[in-house]
Parts: structure tokens; C-alpha cells; sequence
């Protein structure tokens, strides 16, 4: 078992969760909880530039559960703190201008959902599903940036915790998992992989495309134990679009001055587009207000953890 104690920035309402409660301390307004942490070990795949698989080693992440109501549960993955390159460098294929210029982040320790919000989730805490393409375990879609953000504030509301959604360097950072190439997978995807339209980058072959939106957890995990970072739904991040990096903050928060914040950051591509546009680098936007089969969100719970240890 793993133990993390974490400093939580807490709403108003207190901690419900038993777990939580029993641990709490009162340290300067915040609350300081050891929290115990669940392992999962799992499959990571790299693949060379024709997609074939040239490596595969075994990995562990730490997550808690969230119970929501009916049964439904949420998992939430420990996401190291640490330090990355953001964006893309100027010889990878079918990069655009606004993935520069990279720059250092780093980031505090947070934890970020296995999955894309799903249906199921979004059911049990927002009370309906406006999903275009049906299925309890697919991801939720046709939910525009407030709808999103709705759904943070109740879960935070039910938990106690401050659930958010990623900012857009929580999200790359998370994405790579340590990884420089232009995928977590390497230097291509297939569909096999990843669930996009088939066209493929790099030298692999083309695809299958799906013409819909699949299981969350179909496909293999990166190296932090997240699924569905590239493909499936497009999700929405905290940031205002800027179309450059030039400025941007290097500690991992959002970005919501200047600009113009009736748009939002896209990432991580889905089923309707091509493997380039999947990249871990990759990045669009749209209007908040604007839904789509196409785009989902998930999310993060940020808190500073003081100190990890084992038993
Ligand atoms: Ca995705």
C-alpha cells in the first residue's frame, strides 16, 4: 500500500469521504489528509515509425476510487510531479506554428481521471447524457466547456475536493508521460492503438476508421497508467486559446488572461480525424458554448503532496 499525505485545498463543506475525514488535520485554513493509494500494474507498448510494436514493459500507477452515486465508480491516477518540454520541434511532421515555441513547465504532483469522463459518470452526477453515440462506458460527447465545467463544480461540491478541468500543460505533460516522440506510443499510431479516422503518419499503414466513438479503456495505457490521451474524444482543457506559447505560464496552471475566453483548448484528437491531428503536441480550440460528437473532457484533482511512503 502506498500512502501519500497531501495538503488539499478543500471548499466549503467538508471532507465526507470516511478515508479522508479520519485523517484530517487543520494546518493553516487547509486541510492536511493521509490518503491511501491503490496500485495498478499495466502493459506500456512502443511501436517504430511503420507502427510496429518494438517494445512492451510492464508499469504501475497509483489512483483512489470516487464513488459517485449508483454505484458508479471514478478513478483518479496519480500523476507525478515534474518537468517537460512543452510543445513540438520544428522537424516533427505535420506540426503547426502554434505548438511553439517549446518552452520548460514544470508541474506539481496531481491526479488526473483514467478515462475520459463517461457517459455513466456524467449520468450520475449531472443527471442526463446528451451523447450523440450511445454506451455507458463510452465517453461522454455533445457537452460544450461550461457543460464540463458544471459537472467539476458538482463533483467538487458532492467531494470536497476541487475538481477542475486539466490545464492545457497538465494535460500534454500527462499525455507524454515522459515521452519526446510525437505519440506516448512513439513515432506513429494505428488503430489498433488509438481510436482516430485511419489516416495514418509517419510509415504506417492506414487504418480503420470507426466513425464513432469506443469503450473508454479499449486501447493501451502510457506509461502513467491514462487511457484514451490520443484519440477517441477531443477534451477540453481550462485554457484560453492563444496561438502561440509565446508568454505562457511555466508552472502548469491554466492560461485564461488575454485572449479572448469565449474559447477553449481542444486536445489529444478523437475518432473523427487524422493521426497527426492526435498528436501529444497537437492543440485547437473552439467556443466554449459549442458541442460535438466529437469532444469530451476529463479531469483533475489538484492537491500538494507533502510527502509519499510506503508499508
Ligand atoms: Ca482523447
Amino acid at each position: 500500500m502506498v500512502y501519500l499525505k497531501i495538503e488539499w485545498y478543500c471548499t466549503s463543506k467538508s471532507l465526507k469521504n470516511d478515508e479522508f475525514s479520519k485523517n484530517t488535520l487543520l494546518s493553516n485554513g487547509r486541510k492536511v489528509v493521509v490518503m491511501s493509494l491503490k496500485k495498478i500494474s499495466f502493459e506500456v507498448i512502443k511501436v517504430n515509425l511503420q507502427g510496429q510494436e518494438i517494445n512492451r514493459r510492464r508499469h504501475e500507477a497509483e489512483f483512489f476510487i470516487e464513488n459517485l452515486s449508483g454505484g458508479v465508480a471514478l478513478e483518479m491516477i496519480y500523476i507525478p510531479g515534474g518537468s517537460f518540454l512543452m510543445g513540438s520541434p520544428e522537424y516533427e511532421v505535420q506540426r503547426y506554428c502554434f505548438e511553439s515555441p517549446q518552452h520548460q513547465v514544470a508541474l506539481q504532483p496531481f491526479f488526473m481521471s483514467k478515462y475520459p469522463i463517461t457517459q455513466n459518470q456524467y449520468q450520475a452526477i449531472m443527471g442526463n447524457n446528451p451523447s450523440h453515440f450511445k454506451g455507458r462506458s463510452c465517453p461522454v460527447e455533445q457537452v460544450s466547456w461550461y457543460d464540463a465545467t458544471k459537472f467539476c463544480q458538482k463533483l467538487s461540491e458532492k467531494t470536497g475536493k476541487i475538481y477542475t478541468l486539466p490545464s492545457e500543460s497538465q494535460f500534454e505533460y500527462a499525455c507524454r508521460a515522459g515521452t519526446t516522440s510525437p505519440f506516448y506510443f512513439g513515432e506513429t499510431i494505428t488503430s489498433e492503438l488509438v481510436n482516430y479516422n485511419g489516416y495514418p503518419y509517419g510509415n504506417a499503414p492506414k487504418g480503420r476508421y470507426r466513425k464513432e466513438t469506443t469503450n473508454v479503456g479499449t486501447f493501451p495505457p502510457n506509461a502513467f497508467g491514462l487511457y484514451d490521451m490520443h484519440g477517441n474524444v477531443w477534451e477540453w482543457c481550462q485554457d484560453v486559446w492563444h496561438n502561440s506559447y509565446n508568454e505562457a505560464p511555466t508552472d502548469g496552471s491554466p492560461w485564461e488572461t488575454e485572449g479572448d475566453d469565449n474559447t477553449r483548448v481542444l486536445r489529444g484528437g478523437c475518432w473523427f480525424i487524422s493521426s497527426g491531428d492526435c498528436r501529444s503536441a497537437w492543440r485547437y480550440y473552439d467556443y466554449a458554448k459549442e458541442i460535438g460528437s466529437t469532444w469530451g473532457f476529463r479531469i483533475v484533482c489538484s492537491g500538494s503532496v507533502i510527502s509519499a511512503f510506503g508499508s
